[in-house]
């Protein structure tokens, strides 16, 4: 990269800093990359995105903007990227660090950014919001919103954003200001973000809530997804909140070279030591934000308060512990969390209880997309028939369908792909009923899924679709699957349906 150019691009730390003229080539016009050409034309910047598919409003809106778009399948890099000559390349999440277009920009030396980054860089355009950062394989969405609901009921103006859905630079666009940002890291966004220079972001609080095989296929290996993972620390100048119970969390907050004073604070479900959150005979507890913590700890709220809102399984608990200590390392008091927990609700196809029946209990657990995700589901609940199978990403089930034979009455396969689950079944449950979902397409899955299920469940069972694995070979997203299991229940159950909020068996074993 030429020096004059470096020298600028480490210059625009401001959204008042000179971008005009920049030229900014985007790679994606999802909802990331929208939102990075919409912010970089209205900087003055000169922008080229980069897009395999025509979106076709948001074409259009680029074309008013002023941003040019170059339509190309992206398998080989498009002659016009190269006759634009960027300064810099801003890529989505979504594409891989060894796509054709990212390894061109190493060759040729042009500066790669995310969103992330840029939004970071800009973060002063209305107000100069702090930012608190989550990650982790599993929890990340709920425990944003847990911890941008807890400090919204404190009065400050939080939004959740990143990840989530919104993106960040919307969020520090948005004319209203915000006094706290709950930005969510997927390891994708991570990969793009530096640990320092003037990109560098400098959080009050972090999370890294666990880390177990996601992703893979896109890092290529374990090590480059926690390395990404691990990134979410560097700088952090209040909390770094860990997993006690997740020993590479801990780890990387000992690693991570942190802002003089930030403390190491763990959560985990077991009794607090000082400066942890855990949980002591049934209440949840903050033994870090007090003065006295070698001799007391503050009585945050009770797990029996939980249940009857469907938040007692222990994966949120942690979520719960997890955000609060967020919270509570942007000042927000106990008393606040306890109130603002009242009102919480989990969003749709996160053990969500679709209708009990018969003494059979309908859960969908769509949302849980890798093993790590399908067995804190399974923990929640007793005898269970299982709907599981679907895109496995890379990742090995052979483990998770081990560890869980001895609470299965019967599993269901879904998925195009079934023969590794299938096996893994045959090798470590050979009793067990076994069903595969033939149906070839999206309409016929769960009304098939569902109806074995109905077949085999028992009065006590848990029928749970808790699949470990993507959704995108059968379905649109996780939600569509979701909502289509719904429905096939409701069908199959016509009037029978008694569909209530709870979600956690009581006589799950709550380790
Ligand atoms: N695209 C390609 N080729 C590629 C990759 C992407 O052509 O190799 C296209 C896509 O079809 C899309 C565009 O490029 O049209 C950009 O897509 P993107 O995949 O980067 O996604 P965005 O629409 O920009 O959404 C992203 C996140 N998506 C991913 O990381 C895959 C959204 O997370 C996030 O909400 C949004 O930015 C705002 O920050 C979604 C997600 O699935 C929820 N995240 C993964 C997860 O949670 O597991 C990481």
């Amino acid at each position: 990269m030429p020096g004059a150019t470096a020298e600028r691009l480490d210059g625009l730390t401001s959204w008042h800093a000179d971008w005009t003229g920049l030229r900014v080539a985007v790679l994606g016009l999802g909802v990331t990359g929208f939102a990075v050409a919409d912010t970089l034309t209205e900087l003055g910047a000169e922008v080229l995105v980069l897009a395999p598919a025509r979106d076709d409003d948001r074409a259009r809106i680029l074309e008013v903007i002023g941003a040019r778009l170059v339509t190309d399948p992206l398998e080989t890099v498009p002659g016009e990227l190269a006759e634009f000559a960027p300064e810099l390349l801003v890529a989505s999440p979504g594409f891989h660090p060894d796509h054709p277009v990212l390894e061109w920009a190493g060759t040729e030396g042009v500066p790669v950014w995310g969103d992330i980054e840029l939004a970071w860089r800009v973060r002063d355009k209305v107000e100069t919001a702090e930012w608190i950062l989550v990650t982790g394989t599993n929890g990340k969405t709920t425990t944003t919103q847990l911890a941008a609901t807890f400090l919204a009921a404190n009065g400050l103006r939080a939004a959740p954003c990143g990840n989530i859905g919104v993106p960040v630079l919307d969020a520090v666009r948005d004319p209203q200001g915000f006094d706290v940002l709950v930005v969510e890291l997927s390891s994708y966004q991570l990969h793009h973000v530096p640990t320092a220079g003037p990109g560098a972001l400098h959080p009050l609080a972090s999370v890294c809530l666990n880390l177990a095989d996601d992703h893979l296929d896109w890092h290529g290996s374990f090590a480059g997804y926690r390395d990404a993972k691990a990134k979410v620390y560097a700088n952090t100048r209040l909390a770094c909140v860990y997993n006690r119970a997740d020993e590479a969390t801990r780890l990387m907050v000992e690693e991570a070279e942190v802002e003089e004073g930030a403390r190491a604070i763990g959560f985990g479900l077991d009794v607090p030591g000082p400066s942890d959150f855990g949980v002591v005979e049934g209440i949840l507890c903050d033994r870090a934000f007090l003065d006295d913590r070698h001799r007391t700890a503050l009585e945050i709220i009770t797990v029996a308060e939980l249940e009857p809102r469907g938040l007692d399984a222990p994966h949120i608990v942690q979520n719960i512990l997890a955000a609060a200590a967020l919270a509570r390392a942007a000042g927000v008091p106990v008393g606040i969390i306890h109130d603002a927990l009242g009102e919480f609700r989990l969003d749709a196809h996160r053990i969500e209880t679709v209708a009990i029946a018969g003494g059979v209990r309908w859960i969908d657990d769509s949302k849980a997309t890798n093993p790590h995700a399908a067995q804190a589901s399974l923990k929640a609940f007793g005898r269970v028939v299982w709907i599981v199978g679907g895109l496995l990403k890379g990742v090995d089930a052979d483990s998770l369908v081990a560890a869980h034979v001895g609470r299965l009455r019967a599993a269901i396969v879904i998925g195009t792909a079934r023969d590794e689950l299938v096996a893994a079944f045959r090798r470590h449950a050979p009793e067990l009923p076994l069903f595969e979902v033939l149906a070839p397409d999206t309409e016929n899955v769960m009304p098939e899924a569902v109806a074995l299920a109905a077949s085999v469940a028992e009065q006590g069972d848990t029928v749970l679709l808790a699949p470990a694995a993507a959704s995108m070979d059968q379905f649109t997203d996780y939600a569509d699957r979701g909502r289509r299991f719904h429905e096939a229940v409701r069908a199959m159950l016509g009037g029978e349906a008694d569909a209530d909020g709870t979600a956690a068996d009581p006589r799950a074993d709550q380790d």
